[in-house]
């Protein structure tokens, strides 16, 4: 491998090309695990000030890197190695393209005189990243300017997801060429590709008037997604259900896209209390899917109600029928839609609040006094948090419970893994989003199975100084799994864990430590919180029979 001066890497080389395009899309931390055939580019990422983040292996350093992007709306960045590590990055990778959520995952590759006959450490990343990203390419110096900007374009485009990139170890230092204007090479003004969902137009499938059947409707409900979270829809979203008096339901990667505190808001498809949310959808006589992307179904589409889709996307999943397709910018649609409405509002506010309230019996229900139940966990967390709070959550009972009872403010302030429902997210995505938002409080919401995947990233959060504040959901149990085998009539198998002593693992961390098992110790606990200076564990000993209430 040719060497770079010990003062800088060659202004012109491939790597100093695509560190000088993620700096100008807005990336300052590149998440990842160091490895001989990208050690060019780590240093060429130190020489343009963004900074290269060691998670403790490369899954969770993807996770990290969708988190950022899920918090912030840019690109997220992950390096790996070659062979171990551009496998072990593969989850997290397919967690960014299920999740849509757009991520640049580097990885390394042995030298190119090699690749095609040498067997140790090499994999095809071609096939192997084939099914789990939108697109995996070779960035070749010949041709790396159009191949960067290309997967940058690629990531971000409706849907968005991960792109791959791999780069051999010799072709890090070489010049990259030929450099067109407005290259990041070229001196003048960088030419980025547009990173952000079409803002104005709108295509129309289906014959006749697409409102039609609005205007039609006596209880129309809209079902807002994460299209309507990327088109940054909310404040359309509200025009229409205040105009039209229509109540909004919201995925739960969608979360805060809709205030959850709005007289119109009617909940979080598929999380606690989730039949209710389903019988309103089944009482419509309209759904409204606003951007919703049926990736986070977890229950299957049973209703029979009419649907008006309206997306980013045309309605390729045809998971439910539509016919008539609004396609372009989910706020211009819905402002479009508000523009034409011209009727009486078709719900009261005391009607959805009565809906609210019916939930709310539904996500409380086998809530046992006097225990640590877990949505006492949730909503005693809530009112600790400022409200300015970005959450993360796992993946298991507690998601189910967290994801509705958790009262969500503002858009990218609830990070919740829902396209491929990866366990070990919670823990890295709260370190992720300390980063992008320093001046903001961070939680996750782990269950204590997801926690032992990841738990050892707070060492690292330690040494960072990133003070977040994780409460594990210890209930000795992967409990979302135990349940199912419960409904089937099978005793626990695999899916009981011994507790783990988390306040002595945190202490061994750097971390600040404490076990509660009451409503009044998880308080003391999370008194004061947001304005800590290290990482706290908390070990919340729950009582997990609440849960069997929302299977
Ligand atoms: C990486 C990964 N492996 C397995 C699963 C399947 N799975 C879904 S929920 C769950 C249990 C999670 O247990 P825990 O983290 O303790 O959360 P709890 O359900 O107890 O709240 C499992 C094993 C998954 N989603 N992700
Ligand atoms: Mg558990």
């Amino acid at each position: 491998m040719a060497q770079m001066s010990a003062s800088a890497p060659a202004p012109e080389s491939t790597a100093a090309l695509l560190v000088g395009y993620l700096h100008a899309a807005g990336v300052r931390h590149v998440f990842g695990y160091p490895g001989e055939s990208v050690i060019d580019f780590m240093e060429a990422a130190r020489h343009r000030d963004i900074a290269m983040v060691s998670a403790v292996r490369e899954g969770t350093a993807a996770f990290m890197a969708e988190a950022a992007a899920m918090a912030t709306g840019r690109p997220g960045v992950c390096l790996s190695t070659l062979g171990p590590g551009s496998t072990a990055v593969l989850n997290g990778v397919a967690s960014a393209t299920l999740d849509r959520v757009p991520v640049l995952a580097i990885s390394g590759q042995i030298e190119s005189s090699r690749e095609q006959f040498f067997t140790h450490q090499v994999v095809d990343h071609d096939r192997l990243f084939a099914p789990v990203a939108k697109l995996a390419l070779r960035l070749d110096p010949a041709s790396a300017d159009t191949v960067i900007r290309k997967a940058l374009r690629t990531a971000v485009a409706e849907r968005p997801g991960a792109v791959h990139l791999t780069v051999t170890a010799d072709a890090w230092p070489v010049p990259a060429g030929p450099v067109p204007a407005g290259s990041v090479l070229a001196g003048g003004p960088v030419r980025l590709p547009p990173l952000a969902p079409a803002a104005g137009s709108v295509d129309v499938y289906g014959d006749g008037d697409p409102l039609a059947r609005l205007r039609a409707a006596r209880r129309p409900v809209i079902l807002a997604g994460i299209a309507a979270l990327r088109c940054a829809a909310g404040p359309d979203l509200v025009r229409l259900a205040e105009l039209a008096g229509i109540p909004v339901v919201v995925s739960p990667m969608a979360k805060g896209t809709f205030p959850e505190d709005h007289p119109y808001f009617a909940g979080v498809l598929d999380m606690a209390g989730y039949r209710v949310v389903w019988d309103l959808l089944a009482g419509a006589d309209l759904i409204l899917a606003a951007g919703f992307d049926p990736v986070e179904l977890i229950s299957p589409w049973s209703v029979a109600t009419p649907v008006l889709h309206l997306d980013t996307t045309p309605n390729t999943d045809q998971v439910y029928a539509s016919a008539h397709e609004l396609v372009g910018h989910v706020g211009a649609i819905l402002g479009w839609i508000a523009s034409q409405w011209s009727g009486a509002p078709r719900w009261t506010e005391a009607e959805v609040a009565a809906h609210r309230a019916r939930l709310r019996a539904a996500w409380l229900a086998g809530r046992a006094e006097g225990r640590l139940n877990p949505s006492d966990v949730v909503a005693l967390a809530r009112e600790a948090a400022p409200p300015q709070t970005i959450v993360t959550t796992d993946v298991g009972s507690h998601k189910i419970m967290a994801g509705q009872v958790w009262q969500a403010p503002a858009p990218r302030s609830v990070l919740i893994p829902n396209g491929l429902s990866a366990m070990g997210f919670g823990v890295p995505a709260a370190m992720a989003a300390r980063l992008a938002w320093t001046d903001r409080p961070v939680l996750a919401l782990v269950g204590d199975g997801g926690f032992a995947m990841a738990a050892t990233e707070l060492r690292i959060a330690s040494t960072l100084g990133l003070p977040v504040t994780v409460v594990v959901f210890a209930d000795g149990s992967l409990n979302r799994i135990e349940l199912r085998q419960q409904m089937m009539g099978y005793p626990p198998t695999a899916t009981r864990m011994d507790g783990m002593d988390l306040v002595a693992l945190a202490e061994a961390m750097d971390c600040d430590g404490v076990r509660v098992d009451s409503v009044a110790g998880l308080e003391k606990a999370l008194a004061g919180f947001g304005t800590r200076s290290r990482p706290l564990i908390v070990e919340a000993r729950v009582d997990p029979s609440q849960y069997e209430a929302q299977f």
